[in-house]
């Protein structure tokens, strides 16, 4: 029996030695030790030792358990250390390493100069209004004193859906929509997308964007559509800039007018930017028609008005001097990013 525990010690210690990681020596713990293990089966055979000497042995297995044990612990011991150095090898950071970088997307131009009107005249108490781009002949064109013959009304020039339906040419049926509701007085902006049935180039696109925009109130008057208009020049191209409003002709106000600003790169002297011209066309505006007003049922009589129209595209394509309006449509982002 003797013989027995020691070959069952020196095969523990030797089992423990090989082990080479954490689940190994758990496995050999069990082996030995566990419930069903070699060094308990030993003390089970008790009854094969002779009575006299069953204490002295009793001592040689506690003392066996005991140096198991403590091999055990020790070996433990060292394999958790190796696998933590381990670990902090295979999980090491390089701090150096340049960071990934964050695709934060961008504004478009388009949106970067909507957004621009849309804080001048919020700033002067306008409200911003949207409609639909798919909109009824009656709103687009015929509220608005364009009627049935009208050159603008051609096929050549407007999208039809049906003979009644059109692709809104312009944004100012949202404003005749608003002005039917009659709720007056009236002080808003229309942005939004256009369509008109022309060809791509470097000025046009059968899609682009406006802004509209409309006061109606008592005692409006063309100096007030002066003032509005110059000041917001002077803040969408800075504090110089002088206006110049000539005479225009749309069907829906009388009088009407087109506004150019001063050359902002040139101050007006004339350049390659103004084409020598020293002025740049920004605008078209004018008084609303008192037809216009009969037809959303606003009194002429009793109430004025000005509206006004600005090209998105052309506000973006001036202020960050790009040369081609097919540019802002490509989304090629290397080119959006610039603005
Ligand atoms: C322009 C130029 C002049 C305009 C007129 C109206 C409405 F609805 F009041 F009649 N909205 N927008 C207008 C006037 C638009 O665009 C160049």
């Amino acid at each position: 029996m003797k013989d027995k525990l020691q070959a069952i010690k020196d095969e523990a210690l030797a089992q423990i030695e090989k082990a080479v990681d954490l689940d190994r020596l758990n496995d050999v713990r069990v082996s030995f030790l566990g419930k069903k293990g070699q060094l308990t089966s030993v003390l089970k055979s008790m009854k094969e030792v002779a009575p006299e000497e069953r204490p002295a042995f009793g001592q040689l297995v506690n003392e066996a358990r005991a140096q198991i044990e403590r091999v055990l612990e020790e070996t433990k011991g060292k394999l958790e250390q190796q696998a933590l150095e381990h670990r902090l090898k295979e999980e090491v950071i390089d701090v150096t390493l340049p960071a990934k970088k964050n695709n934060v997307g961008h504004r478009h131009p388009n949106t970067i100069a909507r957004e621009e009107v849309e804080r001048i005249f919020i700033g002067m108490g306008y409200e911003v209004v949207e409609g639909p781009e798919v909109e009824y002949d009656l709103y687009n064109f015929e509220k608005l004193n364009i009627p049935a013959n009208h050159p603008a009304k051609d096929e050549q020039d407007t999208f039809y859906v049906t003979k009644d339906i059109v692709l809104r040419t312009q944004t100012s049926p949202v404003q005749a929509r608003i002005m039917e509701q009659g709720k007056l007085p009236i002080r808003v902006i229309a942005p939004g997308r256009v369509f008109r049935s022309d060809e791509v180039d470097a000025t046009h696109s059968p899609s682009f964007h406006q802004i509209e925009g409309l006061v109606v109130d008592k005692n409006i008057t063309f100096a007030d559509l002066k003032g509005t208009l110059e000041q917001f020049a002077k803040e969408l191209f800075g504090e110089n800039t002088k206006t110049k409003f000539r005479p225009h002709h749309f069907p829906f106000t009388e009088p009407s007018a087109e506004m150019d600003v001063s050359c902002f790169k040139c101050g007006g002297k004339g350049c390659r930017f103004c084409k020598g011209e020293g002025w740049i066309e920004i605008l078209g505006c004018g008084m609303v028609h008192p037809h216009v007003f009969e037809m959303c049922g606003i009194d002429p009589e009793v109430y004025t008005g000005f509206a006004f129209g600005v090209g998105l595209e052309r506000i973006a394509l001036l202020k960050y001097e790009i040369d081609d309006m097919r540019l802002l449509y490509e989304n090629d982002a290397r080119f959006l990013k610039q603005f």
